[in-house]
């Protein structure tokens, strides 16, 4: 019953034992009008067939089987390569409901707008019935969702970043409830793309882009945007952040969440090798997560927290055995590698992939010319399963997750933010993260590089006001609390000459043990009004090569700089008018008088 084509079951036929799954594939399909509907189960064989037909249309090309063995090469229409943000709405029947963080759009015009676009779309290709859980399959923190769409591509990735197939439909027939996801390629054309969410349906609806965040719904649609929602009502948190574990010489592993905006180094600090020295000493890095993570109290008080996804979609340009060995050795196999180039005997390559091979084609399927640009898009990406990075942790599956010791937030931001420093206390840890700001990168279309506001790094992923956001984020100080403690890092400090004042990377690992030494309370740190600062000496620079005055421009604090910013930032809470929470604005007024 689930081989691909001919033998599929005629559409309407029941592929599930839960009758309103069955009826939502259904109306799905009166709507769509796909020749055939696949029910996927996940397994190997469906996998095969499914990239054998890839192969075949030109969907995906195989690369050097004796370098990148089962690894293919997606590129993608070169018009959608990005998730795109102006297109991308929360649709609540209230429009203060989306905040003036979220483009709005009413509900039944939403509905009617994109099905007009669904409106027999999918004549003459197949509908693929995804059944997905976003987290381990026993975990009472998961939650299930269907996506159907029209692109066998978004089946191949969908299998890697979630748990997908028979046990996720099992899991949805046991609990009834599900996120419904609709995606269809449509024609590609950015003039008919949207991808809407509605959350009070527990629905998303996306169209006419096959990429990334924009079309692998279980990603940033469900369990960021509706996630995010869910989560306020039932009393959890669903954010952008990597969660990794610290384990010090002694054995004992702290965990450690950490909101980066997107393309700002979640992947890289959540697969770290620690530099030389911490590593004979017994340092070591555990990947849970690289970006997203869902957190519930425990009965102790302490945060728990699971990474959704399966697998990394990560960015490609930057990424070598020098700055990510733990990616660059997850991806040697079993990878899909989306819209970088490829070497004369047909190697994924990129930019910074810090070896000597060289591209001879462009991510378009062009002949590499460097003075046409790249030869991997910017955002090109690989997709593999987690279980093939050498530093995956077995907690990554623990239905309970793992309690959470800080949170960190971070930006790019070229001037004044220092490499770190650390809130007071929770509050004011979440005017830290409401205050994040970062320069826009290639993982949105639009400019890159330009200052914006992106709150907790949410800013493009929040499924509902952000005032409320941040007053649902206030509400876990609560009696009996044990909540972690809250930093803020700045690896993309740059001097004078542009350049960057701290190497970043594994030496970012000086950073974290400065962090779990303030949680267990053997570094003193020193009081500021944007928070705790580490002494001079806390942070172990030796055989850090910095440039002459960068230590104290990192480590440093410019009151005039920040009485500015503090300024704008009180600018910035006022815009979301007295739904902002006063316990917010009071905070920041506290530190901007100081
Ligand atoms: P998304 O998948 O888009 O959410 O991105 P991400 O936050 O996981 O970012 P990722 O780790 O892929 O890094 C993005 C870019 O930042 C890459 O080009 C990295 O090489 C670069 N980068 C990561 N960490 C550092 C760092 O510590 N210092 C510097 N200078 N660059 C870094
Ligand atoms: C991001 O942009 O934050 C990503 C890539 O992780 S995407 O899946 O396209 O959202
Ligand atoms: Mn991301």
């Amino acid at each position: 019953m689930n081989a691909i084509s001919k033998d599929l079951p005629a559409p309407g036929s029941a592929g599930s034992t839960l009758q309103a799954l069955n009826q939502w594939v259904v109306d799905v399909a009166a709507l769509t009008r796909p020749d055939a509907i696949h029910w996927c189960d996940g397994s190997d064989a469906e996998n095969a067939a499914l990239v054998a037909k890839m192969e075949a249309d030109g969907t995906l090309v195989r690369l050097n089987e004796q370098t990148h063995p089962q690894s293919w090469l997606h590129r993608s229409h070169p018009d959608d390569v990005a998730r795109v943000e102006h297109l991308t709405l929360v649709c609540t029947p209230e429009r203060e409901d989306a905040g003036p963080n979220n483009h709005w759009m009413a509900p039944a015009q939403a509905h009617a707008k994109i099905d007009a676009l669904f409106d027999g779309c999918m004549r003459g290709r197949t509908m693929y019935v995804i059944p997905y859980c976003m987290g381990p399959i026993d975990s009472p923190l998961s939650r299930c969702g269907v996506e159907v769409t029209d692109s066998p591509y978004v089946v191949a990735n969908m299998r890697i970043m979630t748990r997908m197939g028979a046990p996720a439909l099992a899991r949805i027939e046991r609990e009834g409830s599900f996120v419904k996801g609709l995606h269809s390629i449509g024609e590609l054309d950015p003039e008919r793309r949207f991808i809407m969410h509605f959350p009070e349906e527990l629905t998303i609806k996306s169209y006419g882009s096959g990429y990334g965040g924009n079309a692998l719904l279980g990603k940033k649609c469900h369990a960021l945007r509706i996630a995010s929602h869910q989560a306020r009502s039932e009393g959890w948190l669903a954010e952008h952040m990597l969660i990794l574990g610290l384990e010090d010489p002694q054995g004992k592993t702290h965990y450690i969440a950490a909101a980066f905006p997107s393309a700002c180094g979640k992947t890289n600090l959540a697969m770290l090798i620690p530099p030389e020295g911490y590593r004979e000493a017994g340092w070591k890095i555990w990947t849970i997560g690289d970006d997203i993570c869902w957190m519930r109290p425990g009965a102790d008080g302490r945060l728990y927290a699971i990474n959704p996804e399966a697998g990394f979609f990560g960015v490609a340009p930057g990424t070598s055995r020098k700055s990510n060995p733990n990616a660059l050795a997850s991806i040697q196999s079993h990878t899909i590698f989306t819209n970088v180039g490829v070497t004369a005997d047909n190697q994924p390559w990129w930019e910074g992939i810090g070896d000597d091979r060289q591209p001879v084609t462009d991510w378009r399927g062009e002949p590499y010319d460097a003075a046409k640009g790249p030869a991997a898009h910017p955002n090109s990406r690989f997709t593999v399963s987690a279980k093939r990075c050498p530093s995956y942790s077995d907690k990554a599956e623990d239905a309970q997750g793992v309690p959470i010791s800080a949170i960190v937030f971070g930006g790019r931001r070229a001037s004044l933010v220092p490499l770190v420093f650390e809130a007071r206390d929770w509050t004011h840890g979440v005017l830290v993260g409401a205050a994040m700001g970062s320069e826009t990168t290639a993982a949105a279309t639009g400019a890159v590089g330009v200052m914006r506001r992106d709150p907790m790094a949410m800013k493009p992923f929040c499924g509902y006001n952000f005032a409320d956001y941040f007053a649902h984020w206030l509400s876990f100080d609560q009696p009996g609390a044990q909540l972690p403690k809250v930093f803020h890092v700045n690896w993309f400090r740059k001097g004078d000459d542009g350049k960057f004042l701290w190497p970043g990377f594994g030496d970012n690992l000086r950073v974290l043990e400065w962090m779990i030494r303030r949680v267990d309370g053997s570094a003193e740190g020193v009081e500021t009004p944007i928070g705790v600062l580490p002494q001079a000496g806390e942070i172990d620079l030796e055989g850090v090569a910095l440039a002459p005055g960068a230590r104290d421009m990192l480590l440093g604090f410019d009151r005039e700089g920040w009485r500015a910013e503090f300024e704008a930032l009180g600018a910035y809470l006022a815009e979301y008018g007295p739904r902002m929470p006063e316990a917010l604005r009071a905070e920041q007024q506290r530190i901007a008088e100081q």
